[in-house]
């Protein structure tokens, strides 16, 4: 079986960390997310299709031909936008066989895959689709069930509870065919929920499994953070490739990379994932759920908790980063202060293709993205953005999002 993962959206959401990158490639827990689904398809396929257009390049350069073994095609979507559009690119790839299809921007595990499989050849089904049920549905498609049948899709139905949709499928070739007479939807997109409904319509047998485990949709900043904290809590192994000097303090499960230095005073609370060839302390303090990359610094006098760091990025001195997102290649100066927690202790909210968004999260820090310069003495209010290759000048007060390529100075 084939597995065809959809990587070609724009990511909108996730601005500013998708400004110059398509959002499968951003790194949790230092892995891009589109290896987690790779690795959780591999037990069942024998070759994988990736479905691109938005900085194509930089995924293929990020992925690589083959994984695992197995080989990795490269499908540029056919023109027009949506996730049938997607899937109907690789028809051609597909062949006769039945096949897997999921999103390349959600993590969910092999139970899953497993159910999804099982369920597809119990029913004699013509496709099949993974569920989880949730309270509310107002940002999910919801699955409509009559016994082991799909009756239904229904997008974002609003605040009830049911079966939301996952983005994990398995179809015959015969969907293409589906896909052909799928109507543009409401929001200009062809979407394979629509052409789910078309199949039930016509009488074809849509069955579904229901997923027990952790899964996650990453569509917004703090989506990774969620990620982030679920795969240190439940993944990382207490490994120490790097050198940890003498009268620095440890608390397991803390995993090092090679060619990374914790220099003495350094306290780091697990659990805490650190890349490779990184520069750790002096005196710093790494608290639980933070991921930093490769070739990174964290010097004296920094604090960092429940943050995601990612490769060739400083906090170098005097700094706090709080349940905060750092892109590539970024540098704060010293006394930079992200804030994480509203005076009121109210939800922050986040502001999402141009409406503010409740995060639901009590705490939640800057978004800062890839190229940025950030002086010294700047303080990031929560839930701010910065775009990628800004340069802010020293002593802002980031109050506002900035857009990408801006000079802010006071
Ligand atoms: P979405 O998360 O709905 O879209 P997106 O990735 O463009 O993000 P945003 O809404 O923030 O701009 O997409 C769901 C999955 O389908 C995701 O894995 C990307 C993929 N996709 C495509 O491959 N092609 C498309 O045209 C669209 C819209 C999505």
């Amino acid at each position: 079986m084939k597995g065809v993962i959809l990587a070609a959206g724009k990511g909108e959401r996730l601005r500013p960390l998708t400004d110059d990158r398509p959002k499968v490639v951003l790194k949790v827990a230092n892995r891009p997310i589109i290896e987690y689904v790779l690795e959780n398809l591999d037990p069942f396929v024998d070759e994988f299709i990736i479905i691109v257009r938005y900085q194509k390049e930089r995924l293929i350069r990020v992925i690589g031909d083959e994984f695992n073994g197995k080989p990795i095609t490269y499908v540029e979507q056919l023109p027009g936008e949506g996730t049938a559009k997607a899937i109907e690119s690789a028809r051609e790839q597909v062949g006769n066989e039945e096949f897997i299809a999921a999103n390349g921007d959600i993590y969910f595990e092999i139970d899953g895959v497993k159910e999804l499989i099982s369920a597809f050849r119990r029913e004699k089904a013509d496709a099949a689709v993974l569920v989880k049920e949730f309270d509310d549905l107002s940002h999910f498609g919801r699955i409509e069930v009559d016994g082991n049948r799909v009756t239904a899709v229904r997008e974002k139905p609003g605040k009830v509870s049911g079966y939301a949709n996952l983005g994990v499928y398995i179809f015959k070739p015969e969907v293409f065919e589906f896909i052909e007479r799928t109507p543009l939807s409401a929001r200009g997109e062809y979407e394979i929920t629509d052409t789910l409904n078309l199949m039930i319509e016509a009488g074809r047998k849509v069955t579904y499994a229901v997923y027990p485990g952790y899964w996650n949709d990453v569509g917004r900043p703090w989506n990774l953070l969620e990620l982030n904290e679920y795969l240190l809590k439940n993944k990382l192994r207490h490994e120490i490739r790097g050198i940890v000097e003498e009268g620095a303090t440890i608390v397991p499960p803390v995993e090092i990379g090679e060619g990374t230095v914790v220099r003495s005073g350094a306290y780091i609370v697990g659990p805490v994932k650190i890349g490779k060839n990184s520069r750790i302390g002096p005196n710093c303090f790494i608290r639980p759920h933070t991921s930093i990359g490769d070739n990174c610094h964290v010097g004296n006098a920094v604090e960092i908790k429940n943050s995601i760091i990612m490769d060739n990025s400083n906090a170098p001195h005097l700094n706090y980063v709080g349940d905060s997102i750092i892109g590539e290649n970024t540098n704060l100066g010293a006394g930079t202060i992200t804030a994480n927690l509203r005076h009121d202790r109210g939800n922050v909210k986040v502001e999402i293709k141009g409406k503010l968004e409740d995060s639901g999260r009590h705490k939640l820090g800057a978004i800062i993205g890839h190229n940025v310069k950030v002086g010294i003495n700047v303080s990031i209010y929560p839930g701010r953005k910065i775009g990628s290759g800004s340069f802010i000048g020293p002593g802002v007060v980031v109050d506002v999002n900035v857009p990408p390529r801006s000079l802010v100075v006071v």
